[in-house]
């Protein structure tokens, strides 16, 4: 039976990219249904799966999902109960950043990162719009992909309208299945575009009133790239809701801490209070940034862990 890829989903019909070349529109046959995770599609952008085609070679029934080799889910807001996968598969995940209209923080950033970490997708960081920064936003631009480089994530720098550093991205994306995530209005659709042209994604200018995006891109959606590889176009997310893993886990999600983690006086040391703690010492050393130190505290200020604790019991 054919094989292909799950490129996008609405809930009720599965497009599928078959090995064929060819897209068909699929069902899904009711058993999986049953078997699905809770609150989200059992089947995911980016699943290969196999299906039955049917007569008209145009529609057909998703009867197996391969297993995957990744996933990223997210909960809607860090107090939500709803979990939303984003794709599976990939090879590469990059969050869209741009540090004005719309500004996206550091905390969104490092959430993303944390998320990807623990599902162990190479993540990059891509600030877009740099036509519109002005001198206080390069040096803004500058420090932070000292922090994030320092830290092991590839940094680019590009303008979705000049098209100035594309070909750099391009060629960190060529032959891979690659992930664009961020806030709406940060120029996802904008700069794939660009990467692919004849997609003709549709684009929409932020709203002048709040200066936020208007949430464009409703679906997540999986292209093919004429260079080599895919892109998955996702919508824009307010905040990247933690999922899956434990407070005590966090420490080890920021790269650049780990060979600190065993040096600390108490093996359980959460780097937060303790005497002795190697983390704390790194960053008064200069070797760790105070600014991702910070967002780690936040991430585990964050309400969700108690919830999640209160859950469990
Ligand atoms: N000046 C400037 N504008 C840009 C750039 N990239 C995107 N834009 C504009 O920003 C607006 C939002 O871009 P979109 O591509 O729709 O943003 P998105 O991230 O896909 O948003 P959602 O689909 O809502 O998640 C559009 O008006 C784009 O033309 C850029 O590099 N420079
Ligand atoms: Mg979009
Ligand atoms: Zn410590």
């Amino acid at each position: 039976m054919p094989e292909g890829r799950v490129i996008k989903s609405t809930g009720t019909w599965y497009n599928v990219l078959g090995d064929d070349a060819a897209l068909y529109r699929c069902k899904l046959k009711g058993v999986f249904r049953m078997k699905g995770i809770s609150s989200t599609s059992p089947v995911f952008v980016g699943d290969k799966v196999v299906f039955h085609p049917e007569a008209d070679r145009m529609t057909g029934t998703i009867v197996q999902i391969l297993p995957r080799n990744n996933y990223i889910i997210r909960k809607a807001t860090r107090l939500s109960k709803v979990s939303h996968v984003m794709a599976s598969n990939m090879d590469k995940a990059f969050v869209i950043v741009s540090l004005t209209k719309p500004r996206t923080s550091t905390g969104f950033i490092d959430r993303f990162l944390v998320t990807a970490e623990a599902y162990h997708i190479p993540a990059n960081i891509v600030f877009n719009k740099i036509d519109l920064y002005d001198g206080h936003h390069m040096q803004m631009l500058k420090d932070l992909m000292d922090i994030y480089s320092e830290a092991g994530y590839p940094c680019f720098y590009v303008s979705a309208l000049t098209g100035q550093n594309l070909e750099i991205l391009k060629a960190a994306m060529k032959g891979n299945v690659n992930l664009f995530a961020g806030h709406s209005g940060v120029g996802k659709s904008a700069l794939i575009n660009l990467i692919q042209p004849g997609l003709n994604l549709k684009t929409e200018e932020i709203s002048e009133y709040h200066g936020k995006g208007l949430h464009t891109t409703t679906f997540i959606e999986m292209h093919p790239l004429a260079f080599g590889g895919y892109i998955i176009d996702t919508p824009g997310v307010k905040e990247f809701g933690l999922i899956d893993f434990n407070r005590n886990e966090v420490a080890e999600r920021f790269p650049e801490f780990r060979k600190y983690l065993h040096l600390c006086r108490f093996h359980n040391c959460t780097h937060v209070h303790e005497p002795g703690c190697a983390v704390k010492q790194a960053i008064e050393n200069g070797q760790v940034s105070l600014l991702r130190y910070e967002n780690y505290l936040s991430i585990l200020n964050d309400d969700y862990w108690e919830k999640q604790e209160k859950d469990y019991r």
